[in-house]
């Protein structure tokens, strides 16, 4: 537990709108999972700026040709010099909104989507759900816990020896040298010790060609700013994404072993897994030209947000997914 991701876990719960409902109406909430999923990293619809422009209104400001080529092929639209993008990209830091490799059926339940926004459709927006407190796990909770207790130790030997320092005095460094040889020694045989009893335990130590060990599952992530990309397949480059085809919506099977196997589109980011209870599952770095494999199982239904854990640009904090065990 690192003082840097209480941030992420607050913005988790504070942040996190659960798109559970679309199960009910395919249909029309499609294209709200879909900006769930892959929008709401650059865009809200009436909750201001974020990387990109908000989209509300965006349906009675454009007309639908150019929407549907904005949302398919933003990049094209850059490409042609189209007048209105040049402006936005002015406008939004040089920013260009990537290609995300969607289909015509997509783009329009997307449009469909924003439309009903525009409209003020009744129940056409997700409830924005607001997480209560988190119980921290426990484990997590008491190493949090013991983590501030010994930060506060160090803290007060620094205070200690900087006041201490204050007035000059002879030292005696055969003594100083006899304390240091003792701390030496019983730093020594107190990492010895903590390594083998608990290096067993550590993950990993199953052998790849085991059928046994093989994962239930093998999800890729690619992660790119500012989202993650799931597939069954890899993807390892941005040319992939429109080729292979995505996972939408990962759902997993309770109990099952599945390995991840993260890399990176552009910038090195992270891929945090948080639990039901928003405590830390497992976390990788996603590395350009790297593929880090992430094996976990998942025992807990409900729903696990995704967040990257390395600054990797201005949109890093929008940066969320999710998946969910049932
Ligand atoms: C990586 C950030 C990013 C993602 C992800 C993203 N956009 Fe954008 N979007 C932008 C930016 C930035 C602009 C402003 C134009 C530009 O700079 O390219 C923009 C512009 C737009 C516009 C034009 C807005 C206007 O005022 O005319 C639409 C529509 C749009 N995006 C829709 C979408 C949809 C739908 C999705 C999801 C499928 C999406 N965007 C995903 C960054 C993003
Ligand atoms: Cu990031």
């Amino acid at each position: 537990m690192q003082i840097r991701h209480i941030p992420f876990i607050l913005g988790a719960i504070v942040a996190l709108v659960l798109a559970s409902a679309a199960c009910a109406q395919p249909a029309a909430d499609q294209g709200g999972v879909l900006f769930e999923q892959l929008c709401v990293s650059c865009h809200s619809v009436g909750g201001g700026d974020r990387v990109g422009p908000d989209l509300a209104g965006v349906t009675r400001r454009r007309d639908e040709a150019w929407l549907e080529r904005m949302v398919r092929e933003p990049d094209a639209l850059v490409a042609e010099g189209d007048p209105v993008v040049t402006a936005l990209i002015a406008r939004y830091k040089g920013v260009i909104m990537p290609r995300l490799g969607l289909d015509e059926a997509q783009a329009s339940a997307l449009i469909a989507h924003l439309k009903a926004l525009d409209a003020g459709a009744p129940g056409a927006a997700p409830a924005a759900v607001v997480y209560e407190t988190p119980e921290l796990m426990r484990p997590q909770a008491r190493i949090w816990t013991a983590f501030l207790a010994a930060s506060a130790a160090v803290a007060l030997v620094f205070a200690a020896v900087a006041f201490s320092s204050r007035n000059s005095r002879e030292v005696s460094t055969e003594r100083a040298y006899a304390l240091r040889r003792v701390l030496f020694v019983v730093s020594l045989v107190v990492t010895i010790g903590v390594l083998a009893a608990t290096l067993s335990a550590a993950p990993y130590a199953a052998q790849e060609d085991e059928p046994a060990s093989r994962p239930d599952r093998i999800v890729y992530v690619a992660a790119r700013q500012f989202q993650f990309v799931w597939s069954d397949e890899p993807i390892t480059r941005a040319e992939d994404i429109g080729r292979v085809p995505q996972i939408q919506q990962l759902v997993l099977d309770k109990g099952s072993t599945v390995e991840f196997r993260v890399t990176s589109l552009d910038v090195t980011h992270g891929f945090g897994l948080y639990g039901p209870q928003r405590q830390i599952v497992a976390q990788t770095q996603a590395m350009p030209g790297y593929l880090n494999r992430l094996r976990v199982r998942l025992d807990a239904p409900g729903d696990y947000p995704v967040l990257c854990l390395e600054y990797c640009a201005a949109g890093h904090h929008h940066m969320r997914s999710r998946l969910s065990v049932r």
